[in-house]
């Protein structure tokens, strides 16, 4: 029998209407893998948790997976993103869905458990919160073997199980779908770059003529400064990585260290996966102009220093939906997006389903390897084979139907062989 805990039952009807639309954009996970799974179910009998976004893509990908014969669960990745009408729809449709829009950390960590209690054999993990509670708080199932293989959907999460591999600690075979291109090249940069929309749904304001400053230029953040150079933002990029400094220069942007940046910009957006990024210090606060917008778009609330900036506030006063007013000591108004929180899918809808689609076909078809594979694994980090990222890069070109050229024996051979020279 389902189980299931969603905000409003009766929000399924349009939570199906979002799924419908979202069906057509996603050819690859919807069409070609989920015909073949319905034909062939390599899932049968297999339960997969997946500790995601509760959007209509990750619906889809729901869909997909049932549609290979498995049992589902699914609870949010994180507590503001959950789309109520899509988690009506999927708990009618017999996932089992344990989330809503706003939970507390309390219950955020009750609805991970409402699926490790299904004792599921594979972990679809967005951030890590999943997989580190498994280790932390399910150690029968983690030894009986119950967890054949985890998979990572997100650069955090990933970060997170390089960290426990190093320490020794991590105990399952852990996919990093995170790092395969047909992931980090698109949904990271196109996706998260996209995500400077959610600025303007937030403030309905102009970027045009505005100083942006955006923390980061890894995959996520490259892309929103592109986006805000594209809107006509003057963008300026803070890094500490110092090559990819020197790739955010040369590809035109102003790069320098927050502490200068700040005193002029009129919208501040991070994505770097780190904390702090502004310093919780009131020197720092002190620098942030009147009017200012504060964004994150990485995976946790702590890019953005929410909690001190709370406290530091005389005032906070909700101004539009998810977006509140921070009235400073000083007199400042700062405007916060989203709490702090990933600002493109609190504010937005997340990734847009034409890129979540190359995505969720990797978990797809990692899914099934992983089931066909499992008595190979041992624990640790296990890169996503080559073999599925390219086949997943082939699949989404068909079905936009564009054609490229493939290798002569002889190209082939020179490729790969090092005799040829001058
Ligand atoms: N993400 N999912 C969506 N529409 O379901 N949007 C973004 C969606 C994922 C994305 O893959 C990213 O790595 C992660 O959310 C950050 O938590």
């Amino acid at each position: 029998m389902v189980k299931y805990k969603v905000a409003d039952e009766s929000l399924a009807e349009k939570g199906k209407e979002a799924l419908y639309t979202a069906e057509r954009k996603m050819p690859v996970v919807a069409k070609v893998i989920r015909e073949r799974f319905e034909k062939e179910k390599p899932l049968k009998g297999v339960t997969i948790a997946g500790c995601l976004h509760i959007t209509k893509e990750t619906g889809i990908l729901a869909r997909t997976l049932m549609a290979g014969g498995a049992e589902v669960a699914l609870c949010g990745s994180n507590p503001l993103s959950t789309q109520d009408n899509v988690a009506a729809a999927l708990a009618e449709e017999g996932v089992n869905v344990f989330a809503w829009h706003g939970n507390t950390d309390e219950e955020f960590y009750w609805c991970i458990r409402q699926c490790l209690d299904l004792k599921p054999n594979i972990l679809i993990d967005d951030g890590g919160d999943l997989i580190v509670t498994a280790h932390q708080d399910y150690p029968n199932l983690l030894k009986a073997g119950n967890f054949w293989g985890c998979q990572e959907e997100t650069t955090t999460g990933v970060k997170r199980f390089k960290a426990m591999e190093k320490q020794g600690v991590l105990n399952v075979p852990l996919f990093p779908v995170n790092d395969a291109r047909c992931k980090n090249q698109f949904d990271n940069e196109l996706g998260t770059g996209q995500g400077v929309v959610s600025a303007i749904y937030g403030m309905h304001v102009l970027f045009a003529g505005k100083i942006c400053v955006i923390c980061g230029y890894g995959h996520c953040s490259s892309g929103m400064a592109l986006r805000a150079r594209g809107l006509g933002a003057n963008v300026i990029v803070t890094e500490v990585d110092p090559i990819k400094a020197l790739q955010a220069r040369f590809a035109g942007y102003q790069v320098m260290p927050i502490k200068k940046a700040i005193p002029g910009a009129d919208i501040i957006l991070t994505a770097t996966g780190c904390k702090h990024v502004i310093a919780p210090t009131k020197e720092m606060f002190e620098l942030l102009k009147d009017g200012v917008i504060l964004g994150n778009l990485g995976h946790f609330d702590i890019e953005i220093p929410t909690k001190e900036l709370y406290e530091y506030a005389k005032e906070i006063k909700p101004i539009r939906k998810d977006v509140e007013e921070l009235i400073f000591p000083n007199g400042n108004r700062i405007y916060l997006l989203a709490k702090g929180r990933l600002a493109n899918l609190v504010l937005s809808e997340g990734h847009p389903s034409e890129v979540m689609d190359m995505s969720f076909a990797l978990q797809s078809l990692m899914s099934e390897y992983i089931v066909k594979n499992k008595d190979k694994f041992k624990p640790g980090m296990i890169p996503v084979p080559e073999e599925i990222d390219d086949k997943i890069g082939f699949l989404k070109l068909k079905s936009i139907g564009i054609e490229i050229d493939t290798l002569t024996e002889e190209q082939y051979n020179y490729i790969h062989g090092y005799t040829e020279g001058t």
